[in-house]
């Protein structure tokens, strides 16, 4: 639905976007608000107003707490190749799951809301380590919902713990439909935008249409930008957008997690055929099944978010001398400039040329340029001059 919004909450919206500190990002947004008028129309973006002002109020308290050094808070620092956030409702098993997956020293109880705060493990595949959060439940009246919103917005993926004890899909729509309130989507949207906004420059607005719009033309595009004074900028269109769509990206309000279902405690009930049919019909991201409790399953785990994510492990060599051992992990579709700034920004200036061994390269020692994209376990070699 589109928003509607009167021309001043518009012209406000400029000072959101350009401001930087958290301080001034929620002196912004509570102006915005103060001029956005309540109807239907505007009700996710009040919504969502309200909840990135909450995210940011936490932010803030968590600085001042890391300054002080006292009390525990709700922000994980990344570690390892991908950040997985365990979410579900209460009592599903997630800190079980988390504490066998990783060893971490998680709350077990066999009572709802034992997790209070998140806690962090690593997960090994193979040689590649993956940082797993274990959270306080989800429920719609947690007090903690905000902060536990903020985890999985800032995760890599999401790793979503049902009971398969009880009603699997009711569990499944409960959660889709509090992380969708919150501006996080489960399955990747048909379509999707990208904005990005210059502040200064005379570049205009620019339309790159990679998929198509629906009922919509580019200058549709640049007269909404406008009306939010914005104008340098370069949207990208994927797949099938609308101008709605174009909107939503304006207030960045909505952002795709890739997810994964973990239905626990098939040791006491196995979900039948037709809710797993049911399921996948509503959510098209990999369902595993298994027991915390018993460990089976659990050994796929790994696998199934290392694939999912797309990962891919190379290893880089000096030449003359073995690949190391520890491998650099990238996504899919990266190439060696991807490589090379991941050992240093050097290695990109003083670039002379790599060699590959590994499924990328047509033969052993392959000898390739900046724009070659690597493979899984590609062993490469950078030459550089001087
Ligand atoms: N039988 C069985 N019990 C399990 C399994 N996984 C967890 N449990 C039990 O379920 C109860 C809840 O487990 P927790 O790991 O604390 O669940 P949680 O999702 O972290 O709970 P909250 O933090 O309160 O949301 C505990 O008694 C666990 O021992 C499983 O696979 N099978
Ligand atoms: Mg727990």
């Amino acid at each position: 639905m589109p928003t509607n919004l009167p021309a001043e909450a518009k012209a406000k919206w400029i000072k959101v976007m350009e401001a930087k500190t958290p301080e001034e990002k929620i002196a912004a947004i509570e102006e915005f608000l103060s001029s956005v008028p309540k109807h239907k129309g505007t009700e996710n973006l009040r919504h969502w107003a309200s909840r990135r002002l909450a995210e940011l109020r936490e932010e803030l308290e968590q600085k001042k707490r890391r300054k002080t050094g006292g009390g525990a808070t709700f922000f994980v620092e990344k570690e390892g190749s991908a950040q997985i956030c365990v979410i579900g409702l209460p009592n599903t098993g997630k800190s079980l799951l988390v504490n066998k997956l990783t060893g971490a020293k998680t709350v077990v109880a066999d009572y709802e809301f034992s997790t209070t705060f998140p806690v962090p493990g690593m997960l090994r595949y193979e040689d590649v380590l993956l940082q797993l959060v274990d959270t306080p439940p989800l429920s719609p009246g947690s007090r903690v919902l905000s902060k536990i919103i903020g985890l999985a917005r800032n995760a890599d993926a999401l790793l979503i713990v049902i009971d398969a004890t009880k009603d699997v899909l009711e569990q499944f729509t409960i959660i889709k439909e509090i992380l969708e309130e919150e501006g996080i989507l489960l399955t990747k949207p048909r379509g999707r935008v990208v904005l990005e906004t210059y502040r200064s420059g005379k570049s205009g607005i620019r339309v790159t249409l990679m998929g198509r719009l629906i009922d919509a033309t580019s200058e549709d595009i640049r007269k909404l930008l406008e009306s939010y004074k914005i104008y340098n900028a370069h949207v990208k269109i994927y797949g099938e957008v609308t101008l709605d769509d174009v909107e939503q990206a304006i207030f960045e309000n909505v952002t795709y997690k890739p997810s994964m279902l973990f239905i626990n405690k098939t040791d006491l009930s196995k979900p039948n055929d037709a809710v797993l049919n049911e399921l996948r019909k509503k959510f098209t991201g990999p369902i595993l099944t298994g027991s915390a409790k018993t460990g089976i399953g659990l050994e796929k785990i790994g696998a199934e978010i290392f694939q999912y994510l797309e990962l891919i492990r190379i290893y880089t060599k000096a030449p003359n001398a073995p690949p190391s051992q520890k491998p650099l992990v990238l996504r899919k579709g990266a190439t060696i400039y991807d490589v090379a700034l991941s050992i240093h920004k050097d290695f990109i200036e003083k670039f002379q040329y790599a060699r590959v061994w590994g499924k990328s390269s047509k033969y052993p020692g392959e000898r390739v340029g900046l724009d070659h994209v690597v493979e899984d376990k590609d062993v490469v070699e950078i030459h550089i001059k001087g």
